[in-house]
């Protein structure tokens, strides 16, 4: 089959991609049912024909017909050109601005790819998204110094340089940082999408993975709600605007929390989707109408819908069209087609849309080609913004989305706009840029087109005038981000929420039990109580804290409308207004999104709180590594907790429950101080140190923490252990450290692996051998010590190598050295390098399966027999223990019959 344009179906036939029925089996019958309902508009009125409908619509359900369609409106603007208000800006001057922004982001990605080489960029998404912007920069979004407070403003990412642009004419980023667009080694220059950790004193949030942003934002929005139900801050008159792309509405994160946002009345969150129609490849929807497709979504979800699809040139049209021609026409356009229109000109438009009949021939009858061609699409129009984003502020009750219908590319002509490949663009050549320059009417000379000079109007030019007086009307500018909060917090000592750790004196207790129990001391800190932020994922029953909720209560913005099942008991499901906790249900994306909104609550209202995200270690890391990622880079301060951790601590659960990889993936997070605590006073230093540096100290760091549900016994602090706890080893016991005998060997372990260590210790006397067991609170921390000592010693290299922690502690010792954890090798492996004599690291390599831990730490080969076999045949391979003694050893330590096949082979 050929691929040529006139094998496409004609328009007739398209009617059936984009109506979801079969074959019209009778057309004249169809003729009849429409004609008689357009009587009825015609004769009684809409408001008749609409009962009508639903009389009909309701009545097909009891015979089992559906209606598709029932959530879709006709193909135009929500709201009639009657009901919108009238414009109170100065379109002229607006218009002159719009143009500087589109070219100085342009120009921009030009020269960072024709100066600098290829750094990319993208030109195409913000000359789409250019008027979506400018009518909230202009009008809307109210920054720091309003009097309600600021708004948070989620920025398309690949939009980025057009809020550079901006940033530039209102002077907060000079021409020389404009022209290091993508160029951020040495002199500062621009990231290329929004990122905190790059541009702190700007950028708030991150959205340059798609699909966080709408799921954060929905999260961020609610947090406003939270603290203003809580008493802690006043938000109502504070609203978040999320701009997103078509495309990016594709990502599970996008859609995942539409109906949270409904059933908590997020009437403070507005949604802008820019409908260029087109993603990176080429039409989001090619054969429907994404629109369609999302207006039906966001309406299922319990959303305000609003359409802004035709610009204000469109009204005279649909004025003059008594017959519905342009929906009908519409109706029978599927998004690929759009495309095409918006890639051709006027001409092509006149013969290939309004030619389909006569009727709509007529319509544009009296346009020249170039007023057709010059016909906008609602996005593009300030007027049509305008109005929607006023009705989306005035509507009460729901979360509203403007769907916005713009061209991909808009005013980049035959160089760009709507074609295909216009997403990667990143050159226009020279008749491309005057093209461009013409046909937004800005006043630069061929001489500055030719060199892509930077334009910015005179600072006492209107247009400039106007730009500074609009932003100071609403606050300021924006974005701008805090970077530290205006006060801190007192740190509360350990004494006063961990007593009950520090003098355990052997009480068995889980760690995850340990923990919960100073949030719960935490949460009646009276300093910093009402700060606490409790996050779960439907398992806090799982983590035994069934007891925070009536305690604390758990955030309900609608309060408790019905009488719990349990209401008779201690520790009933309170649901309440002012609650604390965040029970986000089965949503670890929305709980990382609550916890993000929280950790950053700092920044972003000047509050800081102190959020712990607890759950279940395997799904809060695999399933939203990328939250996390996001998380780091928008410099969140808390705690995540990753609970039922390790691959043999957690026992029945199985293969997909079991992590063993965590600890790998958050060392790559650079500002993350990650701990596998085995003790309850370890945790309670971490919490303690982790409170100071975050809320005392400002640091943005943010600590994640594996905890277990296995009990075993807790022993009271030792003294001088503090450092090494935090650092991330210490020495535990010392008892036959110094023994006199050869045999002597070092046991390293981390989290819930530490107590088989010390039973090894205790087996390996039985040989003779003199173990030392050393708790390593942190693989990752005690690699970055020993990485940045590698580091300095080639940098000062004249001078003695600074020792890492780990050698320095290590180096007092004798023997070979064990380590073992309940993950993966590779995680004992990360401080190889630092580790003075003969290394042997064991760990849970493989898919985890169901089984008892006894029986999980004999298959991983981690349990006190194989940490024990594994220092006789280390100290065997270092001649301090005879060989021909280890197969008896093998057979006491249930060692002799191993399967040669690994357990990562199974
Ligand atoms: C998670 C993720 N996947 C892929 C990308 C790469 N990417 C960047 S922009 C883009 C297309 C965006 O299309 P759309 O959301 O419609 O925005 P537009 O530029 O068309 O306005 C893609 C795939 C990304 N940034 N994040």
């Amino acid at each position: 089959m050929s691929d040529s344009p006139r094998d496409f179906p004609p328009a007739a036939e398209r009617v059936l991609a984009v109506t979801p029925t079969v074959a019209d089996v009778d057309p004249e019958e169809t003729r009849e049912w429409l004609e008689a309902l357009d009587a009825v508009v015609h004769v009684d009125g809409k408001e008749r024909a609409q009962y009508l409908y639903d009389r009909l619509a309701d009545h097909a359900l009891t015979r089992g017909v559906q209606s598709a369609r029932a959530r879709i409106t006709p193909y135009r603007n929500t709201i009639a050109l009657h009901a919108q208000p009238p414009y109170p800006g100065d379109l002229e001057l607006e218009a002159r601005l719009g143009a500087a922004l589109r070219w100085n982001a342009l120009a921009m990605v030009v020269r960072a790819n024709t100066e600098a080489g290829e750094l990319g960029g993208h030109i195409a998404s913000y000359a789409s998204a250019a008027d979506l912007f400018e009518v909230g920069f202009h009008h809307f979004f109210k920054a720091a110094g309003h009097p309600d407070g600021a708004d948070l403003v989620y920025f398309q990412p690949h939009s980025a340089p057009g809020v550079y642009a901006r940033a530039y004419l209102e002077g907060f980023l000079s021409e020389e940082r404009i022209a290091r667009y993508r160029r951020e080694i040495g002199t500062p220059g621009l990231c290329s999408y929004p990122h905190p950790w790059l541009m702190p004193d700007f950028w708030q949030f991150p959205t340059g993975s798609m699909g966080l942003g709408p799921i954060s934002s929905i999260y961020q929005a609610r947090f406003l709600r939270y603290l203003e139900h809580r008493g802690l801050a006043s938000t109502q008159n504070r609203r978040v605007w999320g701009f997103f792309g078509d495309g990016e509405m594709d990502e599970p994160e996008s859609i995942g929390a539409l109906s949270l946002a409904a059933r908590e009345r997020l009437d403070n969150l507005t949604f802008v989707i820019n409908c260029n129609l087109q993603r990176l490849d080429g039409p989001v929807r090619g054969n429907s109408r994404v629109i369609d497709e999302l207006e039906a979504l966001f309406n299922g979800a319990g959303w305000n819908v609003i359409k802004v699809l035709w610009g204000s040139d469109w009204d005279p049209l649909f004025a003059r069209d008594s017959g519905g021609e342009l929906l009908h026409a519409f109706a029978q356009t599927v998004d690929g087609q759009f495309q095409t229109f918006s890639a051709n000109d006027g001409a092509y438009n006149r013969a290939r849309f309004f030619g389909q009949n006569a009727e709509l021939a007529r319509l544009v009858a009296d346009l020249s080609d170039g007023d057709i061609d010059r016909l906008k699409r609602g996005g593009h129009d300030a007027r049509k913004l305008h109005a929607a984003y006023t009705a989306a502020l005035a509507h009460q009750g729901q979360p509203t989305v403007v769907l916005a219908k713009t061209m991909k590319g808009f005013g980049m002509g035959k160089a760009g706009q709507g074609r295909m490949t216009t997403h990667q663009q990143k050159k226009l050549d020279v008749d491309e840029l005057r093209a461009f320059r013409d046909r937004f009417g800005l006043p630069l000379s061929d001489a500055d087109v030719d060199a892509v000079r930077f334009y910015k109007p005179a600072d006492d030019s209107a247009e400039m005038r106007y730009l500074k007086a609009r932003r100071s009307q609403l606050g300021g500018p924006l974005p701008r981000r805090r970077q530290h909060a205006s006060h801190t917090l007192a740190v509360p000592v350990v004494d006063s929420f961990a007593r009950f750790a520090l003098d355990a004196a052997g009480k068995e207790m889980s760690t995850t039990m340990a923990v919960v129990r100073m949030l719960g001391n935490l949460l009646k800190d009276a300093a910093l109580g009402a700060r606490v932020v409790p996050i779960v994922a439907d398992e806090a029953r799982t983590f035994g804290m069934a007891s925070l909720f009536r305690q604390v209560g758990i955030y309900a913005p609608l309060g408790q409308m019905y009488e719990p099942e349990d209401s008779a008991s201690m520790l009933y499901y309170r649901e309440e207004k002012s609650g604390q906790i965040l029970e986000e249900g089965i949503s670890e994306a929305g709980a990382i999104s609550s916890w993000i909104a929280a950790a950053t609550s700092y920044s972003t209202h000047d509050l800081p709180m102190l959020p712990f995200y607890i759950y279940y270690s395997m799904f809060g890391w695999q399933r939203v590594g990328d939250l996390i990622w996001a998380a780091a880079d928008q410099r969140a301060r808390g705690f995540l907790l990753g609970a039922t951790s390790g691959r043999t601590t957690l026992g029945g659960e199985g293969l997909q429950h079991q992590d063993g990889a965590s600890h790998l993936g958050f060392a790559g997070v650079p500002n993350c101080r990650a701990y596998d605590p085995a003790f309850a006073y370890e945790i309670a230093l971490i919490v303690q140190q982790g409170i100071t540096e975050m809320l005392a100290e400002q640091n943005d760091v943010f600590y994640y923490l594996t905890v277990g549900n296995e009990n075993y016994a807790q022993p009271s602090m030792p003294d001088g252990v503090r450092e090494g706890v935090l650092r991330g080893i210490y020495r535990l016991d010392s008892q036959s450290a110094n023994a006199a005998s050869d045999a002597v060997v070092q046991l390293l372990a981390s989290g819930a692996i530490l107590p088989q260590a010390q039973k090894a210790a205790l087996l390996l006397a039985e040989f003779g051998v003199a173990a030392c067991v050393w708790s390593v609170t942190s693989w990752t921390e005690l690699q970055r010590d020993g990485i940045d000592c590698e580091r300095r010693s080639r940098i000062d290299y004249a001078k003695a190598a600074p020792l890492p922690y780990v050698s320095q502690q290590l180096a007092l010792s004798r023997g070979p050295i064990v380590a073992a954890s309940d993950y993966l090798r590779a995680l004992p492996e990360l401080i190889r390098a630092f580790v003075p004599r003969p290394y042997v690291t064991l760990g849970t390599d493989g898919f985890g399966r169901s089984d008892t831990r006894a029986g999980l730490r004999d298959f991983f080969e981690v349990d006190a027999n194989a940490i024990a076999f594994a220092a006789l045949k280390a100290l065997a391979d270092d001649g301090a223990f005879p060989l021909a003694q280890l197969a008896a050893a093998a057979d006491r330590l249930a060692w002799a019959q191993r399967d040669p096949t690994p357990p990562w082979a199974r």
